[in-house]
Formats: structure tokens, C-alpha cells, sequence
């Protein structure tokens, strides 16, 4: 299995214990509780998220696969031959391969992700489906500064961000995200999925899902705490809450304590009163107008744009301005 072509570049520990810890005590003692989304994706949290993906209400994976399917021939026209693609949170790398199977001669594939065991599989899988593709996995929170080797001279890099990952920024925060990616990854181009904001009916259900998946994924966090950080979270005692904010123009993911209770964390106590809630995550969503604004507020422009017929979401390529 641990194949030359998928041997990882072990750049930096990507979440050290220490930061986790220290993460998790500042965000529960603050007035108003909250915890970092990127702590969602440990092995466990990463396969309850590709179930996500395949629950019916969870529209945005779905249709972005078929706007990928859609547009991949002219997003491959566009970049040239021998390119090298940088995929950041790549996950399963599920989507990655619409993409590569429409390059022509894909030179490389550098998948960035902050689960290691889990980049690790999928980079195995997906180089032995491309033999003829270099497979170079990047262990690295890319929210945090990281490096990526150097790029192939002479040949188109294209980055890959899809999934609509930039709605967990803050608006503000992803203008300078997207920028420090312009700046620092010598990119040609990027594409990425963005989430369209819409009918609440339609964004409610997605993160509510009956299965309860997404439920089992926002409180897997809370195992996580337990498991990593000698917590004792009672399960039971929380509860997933969901919902579109619309004046903020965001999903918000909550765990909301059920009773009033301590729980230990990594020998603190912490008190939680009968319906406290702890914020998990934010999902923005943008108008095709707001992403392009965006974008250029971080010195990229967008060039081309694709939605699904119903407007769900959004697929754009983006080129340094
Ligand atoms: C991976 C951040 C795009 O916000 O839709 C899915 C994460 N959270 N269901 C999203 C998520 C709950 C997802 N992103």
C-alpha cells in the first residue's frame, strides 16, 4: 500500500495535540462557546462527512458533480496540457477525478488534507486508477501556513477547491484567504465549488438530514474531545441544532447542552447552563454577484462561471487579476 508514488510529504504536523487542546479550552471558556470546524475531520469525522455527501438532502456534492461533469472539458481547454493539479481538503478526492480524466496528461496531483491516515488511502486509490499520474499528498491544515513543492516549470498549475470548503470562513476572512492563495501558490487558475444562497426549506434540510448523519458528525466532535483530550461529554446531554441565519447569510451548526451540567476538559471544568449551545461551524453562502466581488477584492477575476439549472450552486474558474 505505501506505494513511491503516494509517499507523503510530511511537511509539518498538521494539528498537534497542544493546538487542539489549547483550541478547545479558549473556545469553551469563552462568553459565548464555540469550537473549530476544522477539528470535525478526524478519521471518524472524515467518513461520517463523505456520508454527508450522500444523504438526498445534501444537495451540494451531487450538483457540483454534475456541474464538473458539465464543465470539465473547457476548464481542461483552458489550462493546457501537462498540468499539475493542487487540490485543497481533498478528502476522498471523489470529485478530483471528473477533473483529471479531463485533463489532457495531467503531469501531477498534489492532494492537501488535514487527515492524514485518510489522505493516505485516497491518494493510494486514486494513483493506482492515474498509473501515469505522480500522486504527491501534502499532510497540512492549508488554513495555517504550509508549502507545497516546487512547481514544474513550465506547467499550468491549476488549483482545485471545491465543495464549497470558502463558506467556512467569514466573508472576510476568505477575501484574504483567497488572496494568500493567489500570492503564495503560483497558481494559473483556480476552480472552485460555491455554495448559492437560496430557498431556506432547501438549505434547513441539508444540514438536518433525516438519517441523522449530520447530526452523528457535529457531535462526533464532542467524542473527539473525549477520546483525544480526557473529556467526559455525555452524549446524550447535547443536541444538533442546524439553521439558514439569514441577515448573516450563513448555515450555523450548534450543540446544544439539553441540561444544565459540568463536564471535564482536559482538567478544567466546564459549565454549560440548560440550553447553552456550542457553535460548530458556519457555512456562508454567496450570490454569483457576492462571489465575483469577492474575488476581486483578492486579486483574482472571474472569468467563467456554471450552475446547475435549479441555481443550487456554483462552479467558477478564477484567474490571478
Ligand atoms: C465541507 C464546509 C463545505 O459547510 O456544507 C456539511 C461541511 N457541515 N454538513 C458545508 C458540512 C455539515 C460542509 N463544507
Amino acid at each position: 500500500m505505501a506505494k513511491q508514488t503516494t509517499e507523503a510529504q510530511w511537511l509539518a504536523d498538521p494539528a498537534p495535540q497542544i493546538e487542539f487542546q489549547r483550541s478547545v479550552l479558549r473556545g469553551l471558556s469563552a462568553p459565548r462557546k464555540s469550537l473549530e470546524c476544522k477539528y470535525f475531520y478526524d478519521e471518524r469525522g472524515s467518513a461520517l462527512f463523505d456520508e454527508i455527501c450522500r444523504q438526498p438532502e445534501y444537495y451540494p456534492t451531487a450538483v457540483e458533480t454534475g456541474i464538473l461533469e458539465h464543465c470539465a472539458a473547457g476548464v481542461a481547454d483552458l489550462t493546457g496540457p501537462g498540468a499539475e493539479l493542487v487540490e485543497l481538503g481533498s478528502g476522498a478526492s471523489l470529485k478530483t477525478r471528473i477533473v483529471l480524466r479531463a485533463l489532457q496528461r495531467p503531469a501531477r496531483y498534489l492532494p492537501v488534507d488535514i487527515s492524514a491516515e485518510y489522505l493516505q488511502a485516497a491518494a493510494a486509490s486514486l494513483a493506482d486508477e492515474f498509473p501515469d499520474l505522480k500522486v504527491r499528498p501534502v499532510v497540512a491544515d492549508f488554513t495555517a501556513p504550509f508549502r507545497l513543492p516546487a512547481r514544474i516549470s513550465g506547467q499550468p498549475r491549476l488549483l482545485f477547491f471545491p465543495g464549497s470548503t470558502i463558506g467556512n470562513f467569514h466573508p472576510r476572512d476568505a477575501a484574504q484567504f483567497l488572496g494568500k492563495t493567489c500570492r503564495e501558490l503560483s497558481a494559473d487558475a483556480m476552480l472552485i465549488g460555491v455554495d448559492l444562497k437560496k430557498d431556506r426549506a432547501v438549505l434547513d434540510a441539508a444540514y438536518n438530514d433525516a438519517a441523522g448523519v449530520t447530526a452523528a458528525f457535529n457531535l462526533n466532535l464532542l467524542e473527539r474531545i473525549n477520546r483525544e483530550l480526557d473529556a467526559n461529554f455525555d452524549l446524550d446531554a447535547f443536541e444538533h441544532r442546524a439553521g439558514y441565519v439569514e441577515r448573516r447569510g450563513r448555515i450555523e451548526m450548534h450543540l446544544r447542552s439539553l441540561r444544565d451540567q459540568e463536564v471535564r476538559v482536559a482538567g478544567r471544568k466546564i459549565h454549560f447552563a440548560a440550553g447553552e449551545s456550542i457553535h460548530t461551524e458556519n457555512s456562508y453562502k454567496y450570490s454569483v454577484d457576492e462571489f465575483r466581488e469577492l474575488a476581486a477584492r483578492s486579486r483574482w477575476q472571474m472569468t467563467h462561471s456554471w450552475l446547475d439549472e435549479r441555481a443550487l450552486f456554483s462552479v467558477y474558474l478564477l484567474k490571478p487579476a
